[in-house]
């Protein structure tokens, strides 16, 4: 278990490591442009502006038809996106960037022809995030691809570092719930430990005193065990330990309610808000349906199969009243079932 953790730990980091070493336009330092103009003389006068920069990659759209898809394609750190064209206008266009989940955080720097603060004031409103008269200036054109792009990758990485870290913790959340649920079981029955039965009382105490609720145990221990080890051998007794705790588990089935092995062949059974009447209808049902399990045990006193004794203690948990009186209170009663003859339930005396 924890091996795995371990692991998926490693892979984890080595994900993020491959993150931060990723090409394909998320290199912090390379600019990808795309431009979107139906004019292939601007195409011509920006490639030619753009081609002594080894750090920008440089593409073109002549078709607005095509160009989210284009961009979805080629995946641009910056988009230069021109005004007037056939069909659809560039406004149109920066829409559709934004509508798409691939493109929507794509910078747009609109190139107009126009240089009036109306029309740029439109574009900002219609979400361009710069504009520039065509055809720029080298030096401008260049300085505002690198400031958008490296801006845009920053934001990229942070929400793939986000992401990362957010399933990282949802891993961690579901190992840790794993963990405290093997911390809790009993590896040879599947039912709850001691532990568990530990805590589970401790806080079913107080809540019973806190609501002044009645609160009963059970405690179960086979009756001549150790002559079923020695005869039949340890592993047969193993398999049926097994058995006995599946059953009582199979009969105790309110969702308050908790079975867990207590001990070597001992069993504890908590009963939240059951009354000492309930918890030995209980009791009595539980002796019953391990005698019909009718596991052969040819070296038991009481008959020929596996049979339980049981102690049955309940209280009204006012103050006062610890965990460990109502284990003392069900153990002496369990005591007197096995004096008495076993295969049998006794309650404890108020
Ligand atoms: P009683 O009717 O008085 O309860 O007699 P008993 O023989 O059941 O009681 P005792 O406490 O003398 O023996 C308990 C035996 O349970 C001892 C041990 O061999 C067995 N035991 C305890 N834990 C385990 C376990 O995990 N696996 C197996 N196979 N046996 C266990
Ligand atoms: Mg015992
Ligand atoms: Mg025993």
């Amino acid at each position: 278990m924890l091996e795995n953790i371990v692991m998926e730990d490693k892979k984890n980091k080595t994900d993020l490591a491959a993150f931060d070493t990723q090409d394909a336009g998320v290199r912090l330092n390379n600019s990808v442009v795309l431009l979107v103009d139906d004019q292939q003389m601007v195409a011509e006068g920006i490639r030619r502006i753009l081609m002594d920069e080894p750090d920008i990659e440089f593409h073109y759209c002549g078709n607005p038809k095509e160009a989210v898809e284009k961009a979805i394609e080629i995946k641009p750190t910056i988009i230069l996106q021109d005004l007037i064209m056939p069909e659809i206008d560039g406004y149109t266009l920066v829409d559709e960037y934004r509508k798409n989940e691939l493109t929507k955080n794509i910078p747009v720097i609109v190139l107009s022809t126009r240089e009036n603060p109306e029309d740029k004031s439109l574009a900002f409103e219609r979400g361009a995030n710069d504009y520039l008269v065509k055809l720029p200036d080298k030096i401008e054109l260049i300085a505002r691809i690198r400031a958008h792009s490296k801006g845009y990758l920053i934001q990229v990485q942070r929400d793939e570092a986000y992401r990362a870290l957010r399933d990282l913790r949802i891993k961690l959340e579901e190992s840790n719930d794993e963990l405290q649920k093997l911390t809790s079981l009993d590896g040879l029955t599947g039912i709850a430990n001691r532990r568990r039965l530990d805590e589970f009382l401790h806080n079913e105490c107080l809540r019973s005193a806190r609501e002044n609720t009645v609160l009963s145990l059970i405690l179960i221990d086979i009756d001549y065990f150790k002559p079923y080890n020695d005869n039949y051998g340890h592993l047969a007794g193993d398999v049926c330990l097994r058995k006995v705790a599946t059953a009582l588990n199979e009969i105790v089935n309110r969702p308050a309610d908790l079975v867990a092995r207590y001990g070597g062949e001992e069993f504890g059974v908590i009963l939240p808000n059951t009354g000492i009447e309930g918890a030995s209808k209980l009791a009595e049902t539980l002796c019953r349906k391990i005698r019909e399990l009718a596991i052969p045990h040819e070296f038991s006193r009481v008959g020929k199969c596996v049979t339980i004794s049981l102690g049955v203690a309940s209280k009204v948990a006012c103050e006062g009243l610890m965990p460990a009186d109502l284990i003392k209170k069900a153990d002496v009663a369990l005591y007197e079932a096995k004096d008495s003859g076993r295969d049998r339930f006794m309650v404890a005396k108020e």
